[in-house]
């Protein structure tokens, strides 16, 4: 069968759309993607968009926020939320040119207040622009080639890439498949081209009737108007990398290499973070590697797999509606079945392979060609221009002269690629000027740290994230230098709330937000991104954490085994149990 086209031989096709959850009957009654958005665009009444035209903008890569900063005091006011949209931009791998930095940078400092958010999964946001200045930032981000599309929404997320450019060869054949698959698996409305670039619907393009998903469905072949039960988010690790946390991803795959060259790859299933506290039937899941296929069967396996999860995914429970659900639901040897069943031929055996760390190598290193790169440590992914450190200013500066190109890694940094060894002090100078290499000196905890944007423009954040792991990391340092561990690579990641938008439960440390103030304490995930962690201590203050931090790591600096990382040790140790499978998170 086609897995391309949606005609699967085994859902319930006449099962009625008011029976599956409301969000299945807006995408239907949506026009693909259309919904209102142009009049609430228009509207004069209010600076925000109908509740439907905000589930929808979604899917064309934005979101409607307020400040919550000032939202009790608009409130008090009884003024209307301060709206104001954010932007992510899909960018397959994390690759921008210079000139496409260029045109990013001067949209952040005309719509976006000055700054500039690095994205977990190696793309930029824009926070705070105004309705009305929409269209002309999508109209210019085209300008140098970049949409917006599908960044959020029931689709194809952005698709990762490992960034390794010292292995260029196989960097970038990577890179390439991975853009293909972005490509081939972004949604095809052309209500995007309508709404944002004015561009008219093409001739002779009819009206499907409503129903569940059309079966020859011209303008979504694959999708259908009901789109996908839940974001799909794809991923491609190149060993020994996995910066882009593959476990964590719906449909990962694993580059396997030979003498050099790029083979093909593993291919793992099931992954995802997100979870509710308080709701033990949703927890984080790690990905089965179920075997592997050539670097030539990419895009179908992408479709075979999003396709299972498109038809038997939950379409009437939201909060069980991603794949690692359906994945656990029919058990991974009955999904595995079926993606061979719609791909008509079996994966291979997987091939072995080895991951060292989820981290990024920061600073220098020279490439197989000669040519240098930089990894630089952006905290948490904020650029911004503060009193001392013009972080945007600098990049800005870099992508003047620069003649590579930018890499945006999984971690929230960013790398100067593909440096001639010639330019590299005039490279330097500008890091210099601009406090952009300064992280030499700074503990290897806060470099292998992550925390989500959370306050103040999360609608669903309930602590701080972005804005307090610096300062807490600052505490934790002086336990770091009392137990001699500031040179010692341990992951810690933050998030406002327990969705998990720094990849969180594969962190040896993580907190996860509860309430203003307090988050639960988690320990023992894989220093690879290998093992999920395990909750210590639930819903504490930043006196509870520094004490538990302090016992820990002083009985890691003294009991550890040669080359021991954190997170084993907690787990050797019985400070934690090991979590050996998602569904068993919670108990
Ligand atoms: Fe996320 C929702 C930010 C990566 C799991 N995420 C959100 C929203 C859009 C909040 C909302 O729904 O109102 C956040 C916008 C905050 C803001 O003000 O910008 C948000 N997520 C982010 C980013 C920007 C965090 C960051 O600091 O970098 C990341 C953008 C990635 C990108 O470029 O596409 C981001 N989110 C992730 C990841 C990590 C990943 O994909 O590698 C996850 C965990 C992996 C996964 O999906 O399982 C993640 N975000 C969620 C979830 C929980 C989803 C779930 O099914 O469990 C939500 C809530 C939801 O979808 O209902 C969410
Ligand atoms: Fe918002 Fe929660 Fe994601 Fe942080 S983890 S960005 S608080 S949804």
């Amino acid at each position: 069968m086609d897995p391309h086209k949606d005609t699967d031989r085994s859902r319930d096709r006449s099962q009625p759309l008011e029976n599956l959850g409301p969000d299945e009957t807006m995408k239907a009654e949506s026009n693909y993607l259309r919904g209102t958005i142009e009049q609430s665009l228009a509207d004069e009444v209010t600076a925000g968009v109908t509740e439907t035209d905000n589930k929808l903008l979604k899917f064309h890569g934005m979101y409607q926020q307020d400040d919550r900063d000032i939202r009790d005091e608009r409130r008090r006011q009884k003024l209307e939320p301060e709206y104001t949209f954010m932007v992510r931009l899909r960018l397959p791998g994390g690759v921008v040119s210079p000139g496409q930095w260029l045109a990013i940078d001067d949209l952040a400092r005309r719509f976006g207040r000055d700054s500039l958010r690095l994205t977990t999964r190696q793309t930029f946001q824009y926070h705070y622009v105004d309705r009305q200045n929409l269209q002309t930032l999508l109209n210019e981000l085209r300008e140098v080639l970049i949409d917006t599309k599908a960044a959020c929404g029931d689709d194809s997320r952005g698709v990762m890439a490992t960034v390794n450019p010292n292995l260029s060869a196989i960097h970038s054949q990577v890179y390439a498949i991975a853009s293909e698959a972005s490509d081939h698996a972004v949604h095809r409305t052309t209500g995007y081209e309508e709404i944002w670039y004015q561009e008219e619907r093409p001739a002779g393009e009819k009206k499907a009737p409503l129903k569940q998903v059309a079966a020859e469905d011209e303008q979504e072949p694959f999708y259908g108007k009901t789109y996908m039960p839940r974001k799909f988010k794809i991923g491609f690790a190149v060993p020994p990398s996995n910066d882009i946390d593959v476990y964590s991803q719906d449909l990962g795959f694993i580059a396997v290499a030979e003498d050099g060259e790029l083979k093909g790859f593993n291919v793992a299933i099931g992954g995802g973070m997100g979870r509710t506290d308080r709701a033990p039937e949703t927890y984080p899941r790690l990905a089965d590697v179920i075997g592997y296929v050539d670097a030539d069967q990419v895009i179908p396996v992408v479709d075979a797999v999003m396709s299972v999860q498109r038809d038997f995914g939950d379409r009437t429970n939201r909060a069980h509606a991603r794949f690692k659900y359906t994945v656990d639901d029919k058990g991974v040897d009955w999904i595995k079945a079926e993606i061979e069943h719609r791909l008509g031929f079996d994966f291979g055996p997987a091939s072995p392979f080895e991951f060292t760390s989820n981290g990024d190598p920061l600073g220098w290193v020279k490439g197989e060609d000669g040519r240098e790169h930089c990894t630089l440590f952006i905290q948490n992914g904020r650029l911004t221009n503060q009193p001392g450190k013009p972080l945007l200013d600098g990049m800005k500066a870099l992508a003047e002269i620069h003649k590579g190109s930018f890499l945006c890694t999984p971690n929230q940094n960013v790398i100067i690629a593909d440096v001639e060894p010639e330019d590299r002090p005039a490279i330097e100078a500008v890091l210099k000027e601009h406090g952009l290499g300064e992280f030499e000196g700074a503990s290897a905890l806060r470099l292998n740290s992550m925390a989500c944007v959370a306050f103040p423009t999360c609608a669903l954040a309930m602590a701080e994230s972005e804005r307090y792991l610096p300062d807490l990391i600052t505490k934790v340092d002086a336990i770091l230098d009392a137990n001699g561990l500031r040179e010692e690579p341990i992951t810690i990641r933050m998030t406002g709330c327990p969705n998990g938008c720094a990849r969180p439960y594969i962190a040896e440390i993580a907190l996860t937000g509860r309430a203003p103030g307090k988050y639960n304490l988690y320990f023992g995930g894989g220093f690879h991104g290998q093992r999920l962690n395990k909750m210590y201590l639930e819903n504490v203050g930043e006196e509870a954490i520094l004490e538990a931090l302090e016992e820990t790591l002083g009985r890691y600096a003294e009991e550890r085994e040669p080359d021991e990382r954190f997170g084993d040790f907690a787990i050797r140790a019985g400070i934690v149990p090991e979590v050996k499978e998602g569904r068993f998170f919670n108990d």
